[in-house]
């Protein structure tokens, strides 16, 4: 037990990240039954849609999960009263402050860990009242910051008196145990549960994930400060070499517009933008959402024994 676990309710301090139009009922069912915290991404999503979501993720389990919001979206207020009307527990925030929507959140004694990548928006979301952080390095997939997992970490912890929980580059024992090491008390996992039998992405994306080596994922979209980290294919040599010259970011609208459906409902690996992390090297194999966390818990409790400083 620590921090994370008890504030949460769950058995092992894993958060599944949420990840747009993938994280639905039947992966985030899975990790909460497995004793992990799943969540239910909204990304993309009507606040109807939500409400649909959440209602067949609380059929499949009793167990505590959380609904994520993507800040950018402009329905976040209708989606907040939704997850109040549903009896949502735990929200996780990404992408932006949630600032606006926090005294309806707390008033409604929801627990709201936003996920940052910076010490300076940690401090200020510890100053919000947010009850955890998840610091996100940019080895992560999908829209991430600039600073990397190590130092991402361990300064949040070291600024923080709230529980941070780790994310980007974790998906094993060895990384939870170097979580744990840079002080925080928990970890977030994403690209991992990609590979989860009860991810329902199609099989063209799982098999690119498996296929990924360490150098397989590249950042688009730096040049106008809207990074996104994929595995490199078609659409991302093509977005690549538009954006070397390209001077306004309509010029790559056109490229990056429905890429992630694309790939998550056409099944499209080349053209479409297969979101994941660095870490996705490591991933080899496809297994139950269960096995997934029980064999890394058992990995880091034998990495922590033969630890020798
Ligand atoms: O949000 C993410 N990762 C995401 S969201 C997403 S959906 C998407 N789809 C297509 C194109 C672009 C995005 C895919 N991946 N991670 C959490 C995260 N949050 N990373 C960085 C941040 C962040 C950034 C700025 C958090 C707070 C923040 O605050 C700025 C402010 O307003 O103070």
């Amino acid at each position: 037990m620590n921090r994370v676990t008890e504030l949460l309710g769950i058995q092992y301090p894993v958060f599944q990240g949420a990840m747009a139009q993938i994280s639905r009922h039947q992966l985030v069912s899975a990790v909460s039954n497995a004793g992990g915290l799943g969540i239910l991404a909204s990304g993309g999503m009507t606040a109807d849609e939500v409400r649909e979501e959440i209602r067949k993720t609380k059929a499949l389990t009793d167990k505590p999960f959380a609904v994520n919001l993507m800040l950018m979206m402009d329905n976040v207020a209708e989606i907040v009263e939704v997850l109040i009307e549903e009896g949502v527990k735990v929200v996780t925030t990404g992408a932006g402050t949630p600032k606006p929507y926090m005294p309806r959140l707390k008033e409604a004694g929801i627990k709201v860990v936003p996920v940052i990548p910076s010490v300076k928006l940690a401090l200020k979301m510890q100053e919000l009242g947010c009850d955890a952080v998840v610091a996100e390095g940019m080895e992560a997939g999908g829209h991430i910051g600039e600073t990397a997992s190590m130092p991402l970490t361990r300064q949040v912890a070291a600024a923080l008196d709230i529980p941070v929980i780790c994310a980007g580059g974790v998906a094993d024992g060895h990384g939870v145990v170097a979580a744990f090491a840079l002080g925080a008390e928990g970890v977030q996992m994403g690209t991992i549960f990609l590979a989860a039998e009860e991810c329902p992405i199609p099989d063209s994306y799982k098999q690119a994930v498996l296929d990924a080596v360490d150098t397989s994922t590249v950042v688009t979209g730096r040049k106008f400060k809207a990074p996104v980290r994929c595995i490199r294919n078609a659409m991302t040599d093509k977005y690549l070499e538009i954006e070397a010259q390209a001077t306004s970011r309509h010029d790559l609208e056109e490229i990056t517009m429905g890429a992630l459906a694309k790939a998550v409902k056409d099944g499209d690996a080349e053209n479409g933008s297969l979101m994941a992390g660095q870490i996705a090297g490591l991933v080899n194999d496809i297994k139950p959402a269960k096995a997934i966390i029980e064999t890394i818990f058992t990995e880091a409790e034998h990495v922590l024994k033969k630890l020798h400083l």
